[in-house]
Protein backbone atom coordinates (compact mmCIF):
# COMPACT_ATOMS: atom_id res chain seq x y z
CA UNK A 1 0.00 0.00 0.00
CA UNK A 2 1.75 3.40 -0.89
CA UNK A 3 1.85 5.34 1.68
CA UNK A 4 -0.70 8.49 1.98
CA UNK A 5 1.04 10.16 4.99
CA UNK A 6 0.84 13.92 3.53
CA UNK A 7 -2.47 13.40 2.24
CA UNK A 8 -4.04 11.99 5.50
CA UNK A 9 -2.15 14.70 8.22
CA UNK A 10 -3.95 17.27 5.44
CA UNK A 11 -7.55 15.78 5.28
CA UNK A 12 -7.25 15.62 9.44
CA UNK A 13 -6.74 19.37 9.48
CA UNK A 14 -8.86 20.09 6.73
CA UNK A 15 -11.64 17.99 8.84
CA UNK A 16 -11.02 20.65 11.33
CA UNK A 17 -11.12 23.72 9.54
CA UNK A 18 -13.96 22.37 6.54
CA UNK A 19 -17.26 20.89 6.94
CA UNK A 20 -16.47 17.23 5.60
CA UNK A 21 -12.98 18.46 4.76
CA UNK A 22 -13.94 19.37 1.43
CA UNK A 23 -15.72 22.35 -0.21
CA UNK A 24 -18.00 20.08 -2.56
CA UNK A 25 -19.26 17.18 -0.99
CA UNK A 26 -18.50 14.53 -3.67
CA UNK A 27 -14.55 15.26 -3.60
CA UNK A 28 -14.98 13.22 0.22
CA UNK A 29 -15.19 9.53 -1.34
CA UNK A 30 -18.36 9.45 1.48
CA UNK A 31 -19.39 7.20 -1.58
CA UNK A 32 -16.69 4.86 -1.95
CA UNK A 33 -15.27 4.68 1.50
CA UNK A 34 -11.34 6.20 2.67
CA UNK A 35 -9.98 9.60 2.40
CA UNK A 36 -9.26 11.83 -0.60
CA UNK A 37 -6.20 12.67 -1.36
CA UNK A 38 -4.68 15.96 -1.75
CA UNK A 39 -3.77 16.95 -5.49
CA UNK A 40 -0.66 18.67 -5.69
CA UNK A 41 -0.66 19.74 -9.34
CA UNK A 42 -1.91 18.48 -12.50
CA UNK A 43 -0.66 19.17 -16.26
CA UNK A 44 -2.53 16.82 -19.32
CA UNK A 45 -4.72 13.60 -18.88
CA UNK A 46 -2.29 13.28 -15.00
CA UNK A 47 -2.76 14.85 -11.89
CA UNK A 48 0.02 14.09 -8.81
CA UNK A 49 -1.16 13.79 -5.30
CA UNK A 50 0.53 15.54 -2.54
CA UNK A 51 2.60 11.95 -1.63
CA UNK A 52 3.94 11.81 -5.16
CA UNK A 53 1.41 9.48 -6.75
CA UNK A 54 0.33 9.81 -10.16
CA UNK A 55 -2.59 9.51 -11.52
CA UNK A 56 -4.03 9.86 -15.36
CA UNK A 57 -7.64 11.82 -13.99
CA UNK A 58 -10.54 10.84 -15.51
CA UNK A 59 -13.00 13.52 -13.55
CA UNK A 60 -11.06 16.37 -15.19
CA UNK A 61 -12.35 18.46 -12.32
CA UNK A 62 -15.80 16.86 -13.60
CA UNK A 63 -15.25 18.69 -17.14
CA UNK A 64 -13.75 22.00 -17.68
CA UNK A 65 -10.04 20.49 -18.34
CA UNK A 66 -11.33 19.06 -21.87
CA UNK A 67 -8.07 20.12 -23.24
CA UNK A 68 -6.15 18.85 -20.69
CA UNK A 69 -4.92 19.72 -17.05
CA UNK A 70 -2.43 23.42 -17.31
CA UNK A 71 -2.98 24.20 -21.04
CA UNK A 72 -0.35 26.23 -22.14
CA UNK A 73 -2.41 28.12 -24.06
CA UNK A 74 -4.47 28.81 -20.79
CA UNK A 75 -2.37 29.34 -18.49
CA UNK A 76 -0.58 32.15 -21.30
CA UNK A 77 -3.72 33.64 -21.38
CA UNK A 78 -4.45 33.98 -17.70
CA UNK A 79 -0.73 35.11 -17.07
CA UNK A 80 -1.78 37.94 -20.05
CA UNK A 81 -4.58 39.19 -18.65
CA UNK A 82 -3.84 39.09 -14.54
CA UNK A 83 -0.63 41.63 -15.62
CA UNK A 84 -3.30 43.94 -16.66
CA UNK A 85 -5.19 43.15 -13.20
CA UNK A 86 -7.52 40.55 -11.84
CA UNK A 87 -10.39 42.18 -11.21
CA UNK A 88 -12.39 45.49 -12.43
CA UNK A 89 -16.48 45.81 -12.25
CA UNK A 90 -16.19 47.40 -15.24
CA UNK A 91 -16.59 46.09 -18.53
CA UNK A 92 -14.18 44.53 -20.03
CA UNK A 93 -13.58 43.84 -24.05
CA UNK A 94 -12.57 40.04 -22.99
CA UNK A 95 -16.49 39.54 -21.68
CA UNK A 96 -18.07 40.80 -24.94
CA UNK A 97 -14.86 38.29 -26.79
CA UNK A 98 -16.62 34.85 -24.97
CA UNK A 99 -20.11 35.88 -25.66
CA UNK A 100 -19.98 36.60 -29.12
CA UNK A 101 -18.03 32.84 -28.85
CA UNK A 102 -20.81 31.39 -27.12
CA UNK A 103 -23.41 32.96 -29.65
CA UNK A 104 -21.89 31.99 -32.79
CA UNK A 105 -21.37 28.76 -31.96
CA UNK A 106 -25.07 28.17 -30.37
CA UNK A 107 -27.77 29.69 -32.89
CA UNK A 108 -30.47 29.36 -29.94
CA UNK A 109 -28.53 31.77 -28.07
CA UNK A 110 -29.13 35.24 -29.47
CA UNK A 111 -27.82 36.99 -25.92
CA UNK A 112 -25.61 35.72 -23.10
CA UNK A 113 -25.17 36.72 -19.42
CA UNK A 114 -22.00 35.65 -17.89
CA UNK A 115 -21.59 34.73 -13.92
CA UNK A 116 -19.60 32.63 -12.20
CA UNK A 117 -20.88 29.25 -11.81
CA UNK A 118 -23.40 26.61 -12.97
CA UNK A 119 -25.54 27.11 -9.95
CA UNK A 120 -25.90 31.05 -10.86
CA UNK A 121 -26.59 29.96 -14.35
CA UNK A 122 -29.46 27.62 -13.52
CA UNK A 123 -30.91 29.73 -11.11
CA UNK A 124 -30.91 33.01 -12.94
CA UNK A 125 -32.04 30.67 -15.79
CA UNK A 126 -35.50 30.24 -13.65
CA UNK A 127 -35.96 33.27 -12.25
CA UNK A 128 -35.73 33.97 -15.87
CA UNK A 129 -38.22 31.62 -17.05
CA UNK A 130 -40.95 32.94 -14.45
CA UNK A 131 -40.19 36.65 -15.07
CA UNK A 132 -40.88 36.34 -18.74
CA UNK A 133 -43.95 33.66 -18.78
CA UNK A 134 -45.27 35.04 -15.50
CA UNK A 135 -45.49 31.36 -14.59
CA UNK A 136 -44.51 29.99 -11.05
CA UNK A 137 -44.62 25.96 -11.72
CA UNK A 138 -40.68 24.71 -13.19
CA UNK A 139 -40.47 20.59 -14.25
CA UNK A 140 -37.63 19.01 -13.33
CA UNK A 141 -36.71 14.84 -13.73
CA UNK A 142 -35.43 12.54 -10.86
CA UNK A 143 -31.64 12.28 -10.98
CA UNK A 144 -31.04 15.50 -13.09
CA UNK A 145 -28.41 18.21 -11.13
CA UNK A 146 -28.76 21.76 -11.16
CA UNK A 147 -26.59 22.76 -8.94
CA UNK A 148 -27.51 23.92 -5.64
CA UNK A 149 -30.56 25.62 -5.89
CA UNK A 150 -32.87 25.76 -3.20
CA UNK A 151 -35.96 25.06 -5.35
CA UNK A 152 -34.43 22.54 -7.80
CA UNK A 153 -32.77 20.55 -4.98
CA UNK A 154 -35.61 17.94 -5.17
CA UNK A 155 -34.60 14.59 -6.19
CA UNK A 156 -30.88 15.97 -7.38
CA UNK A 157 -28.63 13.78 -8.89
CA UNK A 158 -24.64 14.05 -8.72
CA UNK A 159 -23.20 15.22 -4.67
CA UNK A 160 -26.66 14.89 -3.69
CA UNK A 161 -27.91 11.63 -4.71
CA UNK A 162 -24.51 10.23 -3.64
CA UNK A 163 -25.11 11.32 -0.14
CA UNK A 164 -28.78 10.21 -0.67
CA UNK A 165 -30.44 13.00 0.52
CA UNK A 166 -31.69 14.16 -2.73
CA UNK A 167 -33.67 16.56 -1.31
CA UNK A 168 -31.34 19.00 0.69
CA UNK A 169 -32.12 19.66 4.83
CA UNK A 170 -32.91 23.70 4.84
CA UNK A 171 -35.47 23.77 1.93
CA UNK A 172 -38.73 25.47 2.99
CA UNK A 173 -41.45 23.48 1.53
CA UNK A 174 -42.61 26.26 -0.05
CA UNK A 175 -39.61 27.40 -1.91
CA UNK A 176 -40.06 23.75 -4.16
CA UNK A 177 -43.87 24.07 -3.78
CA UNK A 178 -43.53 25.18 -7.44
CA UNK A 179 -41.37 22.35 -8.50
CA UNK A 180 -42.68 19.32 -10.60
CA UNK A 181 -40.29 16.07 -10.48
CA UNK A 182 -41.10 13.73 -13.35
CA UNK A 183 -39.06 10.63 -14.31
CA UNK A 184 -36.59 10.90 -17.11
CA UNK A 185 -37.28 9.70 -20.47
CA UNK A 186 -41.15 9.57 -19.86
CA UNK A 187 -42.99 11.90 -22.34
CA UNK A 188 -46.39 10.66 -21.04
CA UNK A 189 -45.39 12.17 -17.51
CA UNK A 190 -44.46 15.47 -19.06
CA UNK A 191 -47.82 15.42 -21.10
CA UNK A 192 -49.70 14.59 -18.22
CA UNK A 193 -47.83 16.87 -16.17
CA UNK A 194 -48.62 19.97 -18.41
CA UNK A 195 -51.98 18.66 -18.59
CA UNK A 196 -52.60 18.78 -14.94
CA UNK A 197 -51.29 22.65 -14.44
CA UNK A 198 -52.24 24.01 -17.95
CA UNK A 199 -50.96 27.56 -18.46
CA UNK A 200 -48.70 27.65 -15.39
CA UNK A 201 -45.60 25.97 -16.05
CA UNK A 202 -42.72 28.91 -16.50
CA UNK A 203 -39.66 26.24 -17.97
CA UNK A 204 -38.61 22.90 -17.86
CA UNK A 205 -35.49 21.94 -17.16
CA UNK A 206 -33.20 19.04 -18.10
CA UNK A 207 -29.59 17.88 -19.21
CA UNK A 208 -30.34 17.08 -22.25
CA UNK A 209 -27.73 13.77 -22.14
CA UNK A 210 -27.90 13.59 -17.61
CA UNK A 211 -24.23 13.17 -16.36
CA UNK A 212 -25.12 13.57 -12.71
CA UNK A 213 -26.29 9.65 -12.09
CA UNK A 214 -23.70 8.15 -14.19
CA UNK A 215 -24.93 9.06 -17.80
CA UNK A 216 -27.92 8.19 -19.63
CA UNK A 217 -28.98 9.38 -22.82
CA UNK A 218 -32.40 10.55 -24.41
CA UNK A 219 -34.40 8.18 -25.70
CA UNK A 220 -34.69 8.72 -29.73
CA UNK A 221 -37.74 11.23 -30.06
CA UNK A 222 -37.70 12.54 -26.50
CA UNK A 223 -36.16 15.82 -26.57
CA UNK A 224 -37.81 16.44 -29.49
CA UNK A 225 -41.15 15.87 -27.75
CA UNK A 226 -40.35 17.61 -24.74
CA UNK A 227 -39.91 20.49 -27.33
CA UNK A 228 -42.93 20.36 -29.14
CA UNK A 229 -45.22 20.05 -25.75
CA UNK A 230 -43.69 22.79 -23.82
CA UNK A 231 -43.98 25.03 -26.82
CA UNK A 232 -47.40 24.25 -27.20
CA UNK A 233 -48.43 24.77 -23.32
CA UNK A 234 -46.07 28.32 -23.48
CA UNK A 235 -43.69 26.72 -20.79
CA UNK A 236 -40.08 27.20 -21.95
CA UNK A 237 -37.82 24.59 -22.57
CA UNK A 238 -34.11 24.93 -20.77
CA UNK A 239 -31.42 22.97 -21.48
CA UNK A 240 -29.02 22.82 -18.64
CA UNK A 241 -25.62 22.42 -21.05
CA UNK A 242 -23.17 23.27 -18.20
CA UNK A 243 -21.68 19.68 -18.39
CA UNK A 244 -22.47 18.99 -21.97
CA UNK A 245 -21.99 22.31 -23.81
CA UNK A 246 -18.55 22.44 -25.76
CA UNK A 247 -18.13 18.74 -24.35
CA UNK A 248 -20.15 16.87 -26.67
CA UNK A 249 -19.95 18.88 -29.42
CA UNK A 250 -18.92 22.77 -30.56
CA UNK A 251 -22.42 23.43 -30.61
CA UNK A 252 -23.10 21.28 -26.92
CA UNK A 253 -26.03 18.73 -26.87
CA UNK A 254 -28.75 20.75 -28.65
CA UNK A 255 -26.20 20.92 -31.67
CA UNK A 256 -25.94 17.14 -32.01
CA UNK A 257 -30.11 16.41 -31.38
CA UNK A 258 -31.11 19.17 -33.70
CA UNK A 259 -32.94 21.00 -31.00
CA UNK A 260 -32.94 24.95 -30.26
CA UNK A 261 -33.80 24.98 -26.35
CA UNK A 262 -35.36 28.60 -25.40
CA UNK A 263 -32.72 28.91 -22.69
CA UNK A 264 -29.15 27.29 -22.24
CA UNK A 265 -27.24 27.16 -19.21
CA UNK A 266 -23.47 26.46 -19.45
CA UNK A 267 -20.40 26.60 -17.27
CA UNK A 268 -17.55 24.55 -16.77
CA UNK A 269 -15.75 24.07 -20.49
CA UNK A 270 -16.70 28.06 -20.96
CA UNK A 271 -14.55 28.83 -17.84
CA UNK A 272 -11.02 26.96 -19.22
CA UNK A 273 -10.62 26.29 -15.09
CA UNK A 274 -11.48 29.10 -13.78
CA UNK A 275 -14.98 30.36 -12.19
CA UNK A 276 -17.90 30.72 -14.76
CA UNK A 277 -21.82 30.29 -15.68
CA UNK A 278 -23.80 31.64 -18.45
CA UNK A 279 -27.28 31.30 -19.03
CA UNK A 280 -28.91 32.31 -22.89
CA UNK A 281 -31.60 32.15 -25.15
CA UNK A 282 -33.65 34.47 -27.33
CA UNK A 283 -33.20 38.13 -27.19
CA UNK A 284 -37.46 38.54 -26.36
CA UNK A 285 -36.34 36.86 -23.21
CA UNK A 286 -32.85 37.89 -22.25
CA UNK A 287 -33.84 41.31 -22.64
CA UNK A 288 -36.28 40.62 -19.40
CA UNK A 289 -32.69 41.07 -17.73
CA UNK A 290 -31.43 44.02 -15.81
CA UNK A 291 -30.85 46.54 -16.26
CA UNK A 292 -32.95 46.21 -19.32
CA UNK A 293 -36.03 44.27 -17.66
CA UNK A 294 -37.77 43.43 -14.15
CA UNK A 295 -35.89 40.05 -13.67
CA UNK A 296 -32.79 41.07 -11.33
CA UNK A 297 -29.54 39.12 -11.65
CA UNK A 298 -26.16 40.16 -11.08
CA UNK A 299 -22.66 39.28 -9.94
CA UNK A 300 -19.52 41.15 -8.24
CA UNK A 301 -16.71 38.82 -10.30
CA UNK A 302 -19.20 38.11 -13.30
CA UNK A 303 -17.06 38.91 -16.61
CA UNK A 304 -14.32 38.17 -14.54
CA UNK A 305 -11.07 38.78 -16.89
CA UNK A 306 -9.10 36.53 -16.02
CA UNK A 307 -11.83 33.73 -15.81
CA UNK A 308 -12.69 35.09 -19.21
CA UNK A 309 -9.29 34.78 -20.90
CA UNK A 310 -9.12 30.80 -19.52
CA UNK A 311 -12.46 30.41 -21.25
CA UNK A 312 -11.58 32.43 -24.59
CA UNK A 313 -8.54 30.65 -24.73
CA UNK A 314 -10.31 27.48 -24.01
CA UNK A 315 -12.69 27.67 -26.76
CA UNK A 316 -10.45 28.45 -29.06
CA UNK A 317 -7.76 26.07 -28.80
CA UNK A 318 -11.14 23.68 -28.86
CA UNK A 319 -12.40 24.95 -32.23
CA UNK A 320 -9.02 25.09 -34.08
CA UNK A 321 -7.76 21.71 -33.02
CA UNK A 322 -11.12 19.82 -33.21
CA UNK A 323 -10.24 18.24 -30.53
CA UNK A 324 -13.96 16.27 -30.84
CA UNK A 325 -13.21 14.26 -33.45
CA UNK A 326 -10.00 12.78 -31.28
CA UNK A 327 -12.01 12.75 -28.00
CA UNK A 328 -14.77 10.61 -30.02
CA UNK A 329 -11.24 8.41 -31.38
CA UNK A 330 -10.04 7.85 -27.46
CA UNK A 331 -14.03 7.42 -26.45
CA UNK A 332 -14.60 5.05 -28.65
CA UNK A 333 -11.38 3.07 -27.84
CA UNK A 334 -12.26 3.32 -24.02
CA UNK A 335 -15.55 2.37 -24.55
CA UNK A 336 -14.57 -1.31 -26.25
CA UNK A 337 -12.11 -2.03 -24.04
CA UNK A 338 -13.73 -1.29 -20.60
CA UNK A 339 -16.46 -3.96 -22.36
CA UNK A 340 -13.98 -6.86 -23.24
CA UNK A 341 -12.42 -6.07 -20.16
CA UNK A 342 -15.71 -6.67 -18.29
CA UNK A 343 -16.54 -9.75 -20.53
CA UNK A 344 -12.98 -11.31 -19.76
CA UNK A 345 -13.72 -10.87 -15.74
CA UNK A 346 -17.57 -11.95 -16.07
CA UNK A 347 -18.47 -9.03 -13.88
CA UNK A 348 -21.87 -7.46 -14.91
CA UNK A 349 -20.83 -3.83 -16.24
CA UNK A 350 -23.10 -1.22 -18.41
CA UNK A 351 -20.68 1.15 -20.07
CA UNK A 352 -22.32 3.96 -21.44
CA UNK A 353 -21.58 6.30 -23.27
CA UNK A 354 -21.73 9.69 -25.48
CA UNK A 355 -18.77 11.42 -27.03
CA UNK A 356 -15.84 12.32 -24.13
CA UNK A 357 -18.40 11.44 -21.38
CA UNK A 358 -19.02 7.82 -19.90
CA UNK A 359 -20.10 6.44 -17.18
CA UNK A 360 -19.46 2.33 -15.92
CA UNK A 361 -23.22 0.75 -14.22
CA UNK A 362 -22.43 -1.92 -12.25
CA UNK A 363 -25.06 -3.84 -13.87
CA UNK A 364 -26.23 -5.75 -16.96
CA UNK A 365 -29.26 -3.75 -17.26
CA UNK A 366 -29.57 -0.77 -19.69
CA UNK A 367 -30.13 2.57 -17.51
CA UNK A 368 -31.76 5.00 -19.29
CA UNK A 369 -33.11 6.94 -15.94
CA UNK A 370 -32.48 7.45 -12.43
CA UNK A 371 -34.62 4.40 -11.61
CA UNK A 372 -32.58 2.14 -13.40
CA UNK A 373 -29.41 3.29 -12.39
CA UNK A 374 -30.35 3.03 -8.32
CA UNK A 375 -29.70 -0.57 -9.22
CA UNK A 376 -26.30 -0.75 -9.93
CA UNK A 377 -24.50 -2.26 -7.23
CA UNK A 378 -22.62 0.16 -5.47
CA UNK A 379 -20.48 -1.89 -3.08
CA UNK A 380 -19.04 -3.98 -6.25
CA UNK A 381 -18.20 0.27 -7.88
CA UNK A 382 -16.70 1.25 -4.49
CA UNK A 383 -14.26 -1.96 -4.95
CA UNK A 384 -14.15 -1.05 -8.43
CA UNK A 385 -13.02 2.86 -7.78
CA UNK A 386 -10.34 1.70 -5.09
CA UNK A 387 -9.16 -0.89 -7.23
CA UNK A 388 -8.53 1.43 -10.11
CA UNK A 389 -7.04 4.33 -7.40
CA UNK A 390 -4.43 1.34 -6.81
CA UNK A 391 -3.49 0.90 -10.15
CA UNK A 392 -2.78 4.86 -10.64
CA UNK A 393 -6.11 5.48 -11.98
CA UNK A 394 -8.65 8.17 -10.85
CA UNK A 395 -12.33 8.07 -11.91
CA UNK A 396 -15.22 9.19 -10.48
CA UNK A 397 -15.78 8.53 -6.44
CA UNK A 398 -19.08 7.86 -6.94
CA UNK A 399 -21.30 5.48 -9.07
CA UNK A 400 -23.51 8.72 -9.79
CA UNK A 401 -21.03 10.70 -12.13
CA UNK A 402 -20.04 10.91 -15.39
CA UNK A 403 -16.04 10.10 -16.56
CA UNK A 404 -14.77 12.85 -18.55
CA UNK A 405 -11.83 12.31 -21.32
CA UNK A 406 -9.80 14.97 -22.07
CA UNK A 407 -7.61 16.07 -25.37
CA UNK A 408 -4.99 15.06 -23.85
CA UNK A 409 -5.73 11.56 -22.96
CA UNK A 410 -3.73 9.32 -25.47
CA UNK A 411 -4.06 6.09 -26.75
CA UNK A 412 -1.46 4.66 -24.61
CA UNK A 413 -3.21 6.30 -21.83
CA UNK A 414 -6.69 4.17 -22.58
CA UNK A 415 -4.56 0.95 -23.30
CA UNK A 416 -2.65 1.53 -19.35
CA UNK A 417 -6.73 2.24 -18.02
CA UNK A 418 -7.62 -1.15 -20.03
CA UNK A 419 -5.10 -2.98 -18.12
CA UNK A 420 -5.89 -1.38 -14.83
CA UNK A 421 -9.46 -1.99 -15.01
CA UNK A 422 -9.14 -5.92 -15.98
CA UNK A 423 -7.03 -5.68 -12.84
CA UNK A 424 -9.47 -4.20 -10.77
CA UNK A 425 -12.14 -5.97 -12.04
CA UNK A 426 -10.83 -9.61 -11.84
CA UNK A 427 -10.42 -8.81 -8.16
CA UNK A 428 -14.58 -8.01 -7.73
P1 LIG B 1 -21.57 24.43 -10.31
O1 LIG B 1 -22.40 25.37 -9.47
O2 LIG B 1 -21.01 23.28 -9.50
O3 LIG B 1 -20.48 25.18 -11.12
O4 LIG B 1 -22.50 23.79 -11.44
C1 LIG B 1 -23.66 23.12 -11.03
C2 LIG B 1 -24.12 22.19 -12.15
C3 LIG B 1 -25.20 22.56 -12.91
N1 LIG B 1 -25.64 21.78 -13.93
C4 LIG B 1 -25.02 20.62 -14.23
C5 LIG B 1 -25.53 19.79 -15.37
C6 LIG B 1 -23.90 20.19 -13.48
O5 LIG B 1 -23.28 19.03 -13.80
C7 LIG B 1 -23.44 20.99 -12.41
C8 LIG B 1 -22.27 20.59 -11.54
N2 LIG B 1 -21.75 19.29 -11.77
C9 LIG B 1 -21.11 18.61 -10.64
C10 LIG B 1 -20.55 17.29 -11.16
N3 LIG B 1 -21.55 16.31 -11.21
C11 LIG B 1 -20.07 19.45 -9.97
C12 LIG B 1 -19.18 18.68 -9.01
C13 LIG B 1 -19.37 19.15 -7.59
O6 LIG B 1 -20.52 19.40 -7.19
O7 LIG B 1 -18.33 19.22 -6.88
Amino acid sequence: MISRARSEALFAEALERIPGGVNSPVRAFRAVGGQPFFVDRARGARVWDVDGREYIDYVCTWGPAILGHAHPGIIRAIQQAAEHGTSFGIPNPLEVKLARLICEAMPSIEKVRLCNSGTEATMSAIRLARGFTRRDKIIKFEGCYHGHVDSLLVKAGSGALTLGHPDSAGVPASFVEHTLVLPFNDLEAAQAALAAHPGEVAGIILEPVPGNSGLYLPQPGYLEGLQKIASADGALLIFDEVMTGFRLAWGGAQSIFGIEPDLTCLGKVIGGGLPVGAFGGRREIMDCLAPLGPVYQAGTLSGNPLAMAAGIAALEELRAADAYRQLETRGQQLEEGMRAAARRASVPVRFQRMGSMFCAYFTDQPVDRLSDALKSDRARFAKYFHGMLEEGIYVAPSQFEAGFLSAAHTEADIDATIRAAAKALAGL
